[in-house]
Order: C-alpha cells, then sequence, then structure tokens
C-alpha cells in the first residue's frame, strides 16, 4: 500500500513539508507522473485546483463535449492492467465517460491519497541555497521539493473576451471550459454562442436541439469532419488488441511525422485522385485520416487547397441556404493548420428554423447589453450566452503560476517574447523543473495522452540516472535551447500551419507573442532519446552542495 500525502511528504530542517516531487496538475499526465515515480521510490506530492481528476476533462463538461482521438488510442498505452479492466463504449468518448476514465485509473493505482484537491499553485521559487523548490498555495501552504512537475496542461486556462458591457448582461453566463457541475437547462430559452472551434461546434448542435432559439455568433468559420461516432463492437475490441504490439512500437518510433524534409518532396496525386479519397473519409468520420491523407496535405498549398475545396463543397451540399453556406464556409486559410474539428451534424444544425448565424466579419459584436448581444447592425435578445472562445494555451496554465529559477528570475520576464525551452520538457535558469507538454514539444498536437507519458517517461528515466548519480540539478544550457527553438520555428515555417491565425501561435490572446509553440517535427522521440544517449546532451548538471562541500574537506 502506498504511502499517504502525510507520509510521503517528510518535515524538512524549515519545518515545511517536503518531498523529493511536486506534480502541478492531475489530469492525465500528473496522474501517471505520480504514480510512475512512487514506483521508482520518490517521494511525491500533487496540487490540483479542482477538487477532482480530470485536468481539461474535468472542466470542459459542456454539451456534446467529447474526444477527436479515438478512445481506444486516447487511453493509457503503458498499462496492459489498465487495458484490461477498461472498456470504452464509444468510438469517439464523451467526457464524462473519458472523466471516469480518469477517476477509475486515479483509484485503481491509488492516487488520490498523494492529491491534495481544491488547491491551486501560486508560486514556485527555486531555493539556490537547498537547491530546492518552494512551492506555494492559494491555502498559503508550503512545502518544498527537489523537482517541480508543471502537469498543468496545454488547454486549462479559458480566454473570456473582454467585450464591452458583458458585466451588465442579466441573463445566464457560461464558458465551455468552466461549464457547472449541475446540468444546465436551455428548455425554452434563447441563447447565443460566441466562438465556433472545436468546443462551439461539438455544442452548437446539442444546445440548438435543447433550445427555444439560438443564435451563432461566428467571427471565423473552420474547417471540421464528421465525427461518425458510434458504439464500438467486440470486432473493434479485437482487433484493436490485435494491433497492439504494432501500435505501442510505432509510438516508440516517432509520435508525429507530419513534416516531409521539403514542401515538394511527395508527389502531388490528381484532383480527382484526392477527391475520392477525401469522400471515402468523410464517410469513414474523424479527422486523423484526413490530416494524414496525403504526406504534403500539410506543407503542399495545391494539395492542401484540394482538400479544402472538398469540405467547402460539402458544407455548401449540406447547408440549404446558400448565404449561411457561404458564411461558414472557411476561406483565406490553409485546411488542418488550425485544429480540424470533428463535428455531429454541425452543418445540418444551420438548416432548423430555430438556429441564425450571425457573420461578425459583416456585423462586429460592438457590446453586450443587459438584454443580449448588440451588433454593428442589430439587437439580439437573448436568456444565456455561452463562450466557446477558447484558452490562453500551450503557455497559459505555465506563466498563470509565478515561477522563479536562477537569481530570482521569472519564467514570465523569460518567456516576455515567446516560450524558450529545450525539448519542451525544460528551461535554462530554471533548475529542476520539467513541463509536461511544455511548448517546443509535441504538446497539444495529437493524442495528448500519448505525449504526456512520453514526457512523464523521460523526466523519470533523468530523477533517476541523477540519483544514481548523485546529481542535485539539471538544467539545460542556453545555446541547446537556442537551437531547439530555432529548429522547432524552422519546422513550423516548412509547413502551411503558421498560415492561419490559431491558437497554436497564441494570436488569440491580445498581446501574447506570436511564435508557433508545438514542436511538428517528425521523431521527436529518437531525438529525446539521442540526447540522454548522448550523455544528455545540452544539459548541465549539478553535483550537489554537500556533496562538494564534503568533497572539499
Ligand atoms: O477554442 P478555439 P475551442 N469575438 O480557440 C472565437 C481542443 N478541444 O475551445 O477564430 C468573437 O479553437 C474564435 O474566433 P476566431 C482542441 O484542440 C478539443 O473551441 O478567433 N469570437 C473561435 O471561433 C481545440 O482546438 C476538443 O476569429 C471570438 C472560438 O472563439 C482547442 O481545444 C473539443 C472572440 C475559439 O475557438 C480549443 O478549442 C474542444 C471574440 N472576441 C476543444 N474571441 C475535442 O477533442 C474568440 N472568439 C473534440
Amino acid at each position: 500500500m502506498a504511502a499517504s500525502v502525510q507520509e510521503q511528504a517528510g518535515a524538512s530542517e524549515t519545518g515545511i513539508d517536503a518531498c523529493d516531487v511536486v506534480v502541478v496538475g492531475a489530469g492525465f499526465g500528473g496522474l501517471y507522473a505520480l504514480h510512475k515515480l512512487r514506483e521508482n521510490g520518490l517521494s511525491v506530492r500533487g496540487l490540483e485546483a479542482a477538487p477532482d481528476v480530470g485536468g481539461t476533462w474535468y472542466w470542459n463538461r459542456y454539451p456534446g463535449a467529447r474526444c477527436d482521438v479515438p478512445s481506444l488510442f486516447y487511453s493509457y498505452s503503458w498499462s496492459p492492467e489498465l487495458r484490461r479492466e477498461w472498456r470504452w463504449t464509444n468510438r469517439y468518448a464523451g467526457q464524462d465517460e473519458i472523466l471516469r476514465y480518469a477517476q477509475f485509473a486515479a483509484d485503481r493505482l491509488d492516487l488520490r491519497r498523494l492529491i491534495q484537491f481544491d488547491t491551486r499553485v501560486v508560486s514556485a521559487t527555486f531555493d539556490e541555497r537547498s537547491e530546492r523548490w518552494i512551492v506555494e498555495t492559494d491555502h498559503g501552504g508550503r512545502l518544498t521539493a527537489r523537482f517541480v512537475i508543471m502537469a498543468t496542461g496545454g488547454l486549462s486556462v479559458p480566454n473570456t473576451p473582454d467585450i464591452p458591457g458583458v458585466a451588465d448582461f442579466k441573463g445566464e453566463i457560461f464558458h465551455t471550459a468552466r461549464w457547472p457541475q449541475e446540468p444546465v437547462n436551455f428548455e425554452g430559452k434563447r441563447v447565443g454562442v460566441i466562438g465556433t472551434g472545436s468546443s462551439g461546434i461539438q455544442a452548437i448542435p446539442m444546445i440548438a436541439q435543447a433550445a427555444k432559439q439560438l443564435i451563432v455568433f461566428q467571427r471565423t468559420p473552420n474547417f471540421s469532419v464528421p465525427a461518425r461516432n458510434r458504439p464500438l463492437t467486440d470486432e473493434d475490441h479485437r482487433s484493436f488488441d490485435e494491433g497492439l504490439e504494432a501500435y505501442l512500437a510505432s509510438l516508440e518510433q516517432s509520435d508525429f511525422g507530419r513534416v516531409p524534409p521539403t514542401a515538394f518532396a511527395a508527389e502531388v496525386p490528381p484532383r480527382d485522385v484526392q477527391w475520392k479519397h477525401y469522400e471515402k473519409l468523410w464517410q469513414e468520420g474523424g479527422s486523423g485520416g484526413f490530416l494524414k491523407a496525403f504526406p504534403n496535405i500539410l506543407v503542399h498549398p495545391g494539395v492542401n487547397d484540394v482538400a479544402a475545396d472538398f469540405v467547402r463543397q460539402k458544407i455548401r451540399e449540406t447547408v440549404k441556404d446558400p448565404k449561411t453556406a457561404a458564411a461558414l464556409s472557411p476561406e483565406g486559410y490553409p485546411f488542418g493548420v488550425k485544429r480540424l474539428c470533428v463535428d455531429t451534424d454541425y452543418f445540418d444544425t444551420y438548416n432548423r428554423a430555430n438556429v441564425e448565424l450571425v457573420n461578425l466579419r459583416e456585423e462586429p459584436i460592438e457590446w453586450i447589453a443587459a438584454a443580449g448581444v448588440d451588433t454593428a447592425k442589430r439587437s439580439f435578445d437573448l436568456d444565456a450566452l455561452v463562450f466557446a472562445t477558447g484558452f490562453d494555451a500551450v503557455t497559459g496554465a505555465l506563466l498563470a503560476v509565478d515561477i522563479r529559477g536562477r537569481d530570482g528570475a521569472t519564467l514570465k520576464d523569460a518567456w516576455s517574447e515567446g516560450p524558450q525551452t529545450y525539448l519542451g520538457l525544460t528551461v535554462a535558469g530554471f533548475p529542476n523543473l520539467f513541463t509536461i507538454t511544455g511548448p517546443g514539444s509535441p504538446s497539444v498536437i495529437g493524442n495528448v495522452i500519448t505525449n504526456c507519458e512520453y514526457h512523464v517517461d523521460w523526466i523519470t528515466e533523468c530523477v533517476t540516472h541523477m540519483r544514481r548519480h548523485g546529481l542535485a540539478t539539471i538544467e539545460p544550457d542556453e545555446e541547446a535551447q537556442v537551437a531547439w527553438g530555432r529548429h522547432v520555428a524552422e519546422v513550423a515555417d516548412r509547413t502551411l500551419f503558421p498560415k492561419a491565425n490559431s491558437w497554436y501561435l497564441g494570436v488569440n490572446i491580445p498581446g501574447k507573442p506570436r511564435v508557433f509553440m508545438p514542436y511538428i517535427g517528425e521523431g521527436y522521440r529518437t531525438t529525446c532519446k539521442e540526447i540522454v544517449a548522448d550523455n544528455y546532451r545540452g544539459f548541465t548538471f549539478g553535483v550537489s552542495a554537500d556533496r562538494e562541500r564534503a568533497a572539499a574537506e
């Protein structure tokens, strides 16, 4: 039986709780970190702002919330036991099922006793004398740890735009990423939704079914493909099990390899061949097939244009009113370089009599009044307003904590011109601080659970190496970090990704530097492994001050 939070954390000389590792966040990354590090003999402590585990799946419980990665893959890959004991019901699991899975994993692994819930970390300061982090919480709690792991998630700080007058609105206000625990009843109500990203696109069809009237305020139309969600069959489970070994091996080699070395490396198939393939993928459902339909789809403008035309054609075929169809059709940015949305009946929803699309490009929102939303042309009376306006992604949750490294330098200052990391795992000047799915790693691209797992495995190996060799600190060299940042940017620049104003670039947050944050190069894991094999190339380890003193005496 594992030790409890109190047993795990001893009292330090200062009387402050002390442990080896503080893990901030109890989503999938944080839970696995707690488990794996404890298994490796470290005393660990988890701090979580929410009252329960689950991270983003705890908060995003809006109607229609569902994962866009198939559930058989959106699971811990490292545990045969968990796999055996949990059976997904649907091809794409809904938020409630994913949250139950996180709760099941936490219970099965006996992790809750390690986590202090309802506790937000407000600061983490590296004390150079003791070479330990001092972590402070919003309850006034303090604890010290040799290592801090920020498992705070890439999509956890909601973005609520500062629209004038919002405080005057007399109706109910919701944000998709802070949805209430209790069911929300829209029956008989006039509801407005602002935002048509993945969250809005999932919520809109569900709200339309419940509400008397739904007004969708759209600034930028998005590409979306059908999920074609369905219950999983025995055959689905069998075929997943049969392919499991190959799937696990594929994760080891390279988890993300969408970027061929040059834009025109792969041949351009004839348009009708591409079209036929997209038609097949459209019928199958899901985004994964589209994003990998052709090796250069996210690189070659000509190939990408065909996919964009295909989706626009589908919108025209589905939406009966041509003006609405035109307004829903994305133009002016490539296909798939903003997160490709996956929906159920999204475009068809605009054929309902109780749904109206307001194109904010033609009539921007000017004011939110007590009664509803005023655009440049009209006033819409509303009983409820839903913000589906996304997140301060990737860096938001890291910068929400006052993190101070060597010489009291703040992470905020270090990242004032955009995040700088080595491998998306570590930051120069911030020893023994690890970021799970941090900027400069695959992060929010692809399957975030397996991205988290890889980082936890890497950190565990690193910490074990340090303990074995009596090393007190690890931090990346400035030059290695700069070179990695350059590489991350170069890879992105070889693609069409920077051509869209997406949250990947931080442009949705006023004042945030325009930097492409995820790493989308090939063979990320191979690179990380090579760096370790090359004696942690680009890192500097520090011997503990005690050992140095002992050696000098
Ligand atoms: O957020 P978004 P999201 N006035 O940033 C609009 C993951 N996720 O929560 O594009 C009017 O994509 C904004 O308009 P514009 C997934 O990775 C996954 O939907 O800035 N509109 C946009 O339409 C996803 O990509 C799943 O012009 C304003 C919308 O709000 C990520 O989370 C489900 C505005 C925000 O879209 C984020 O998705 C849900 C303003 N002032 C989420 N400000 C699945 O797994 C913003 N907008 C399926």
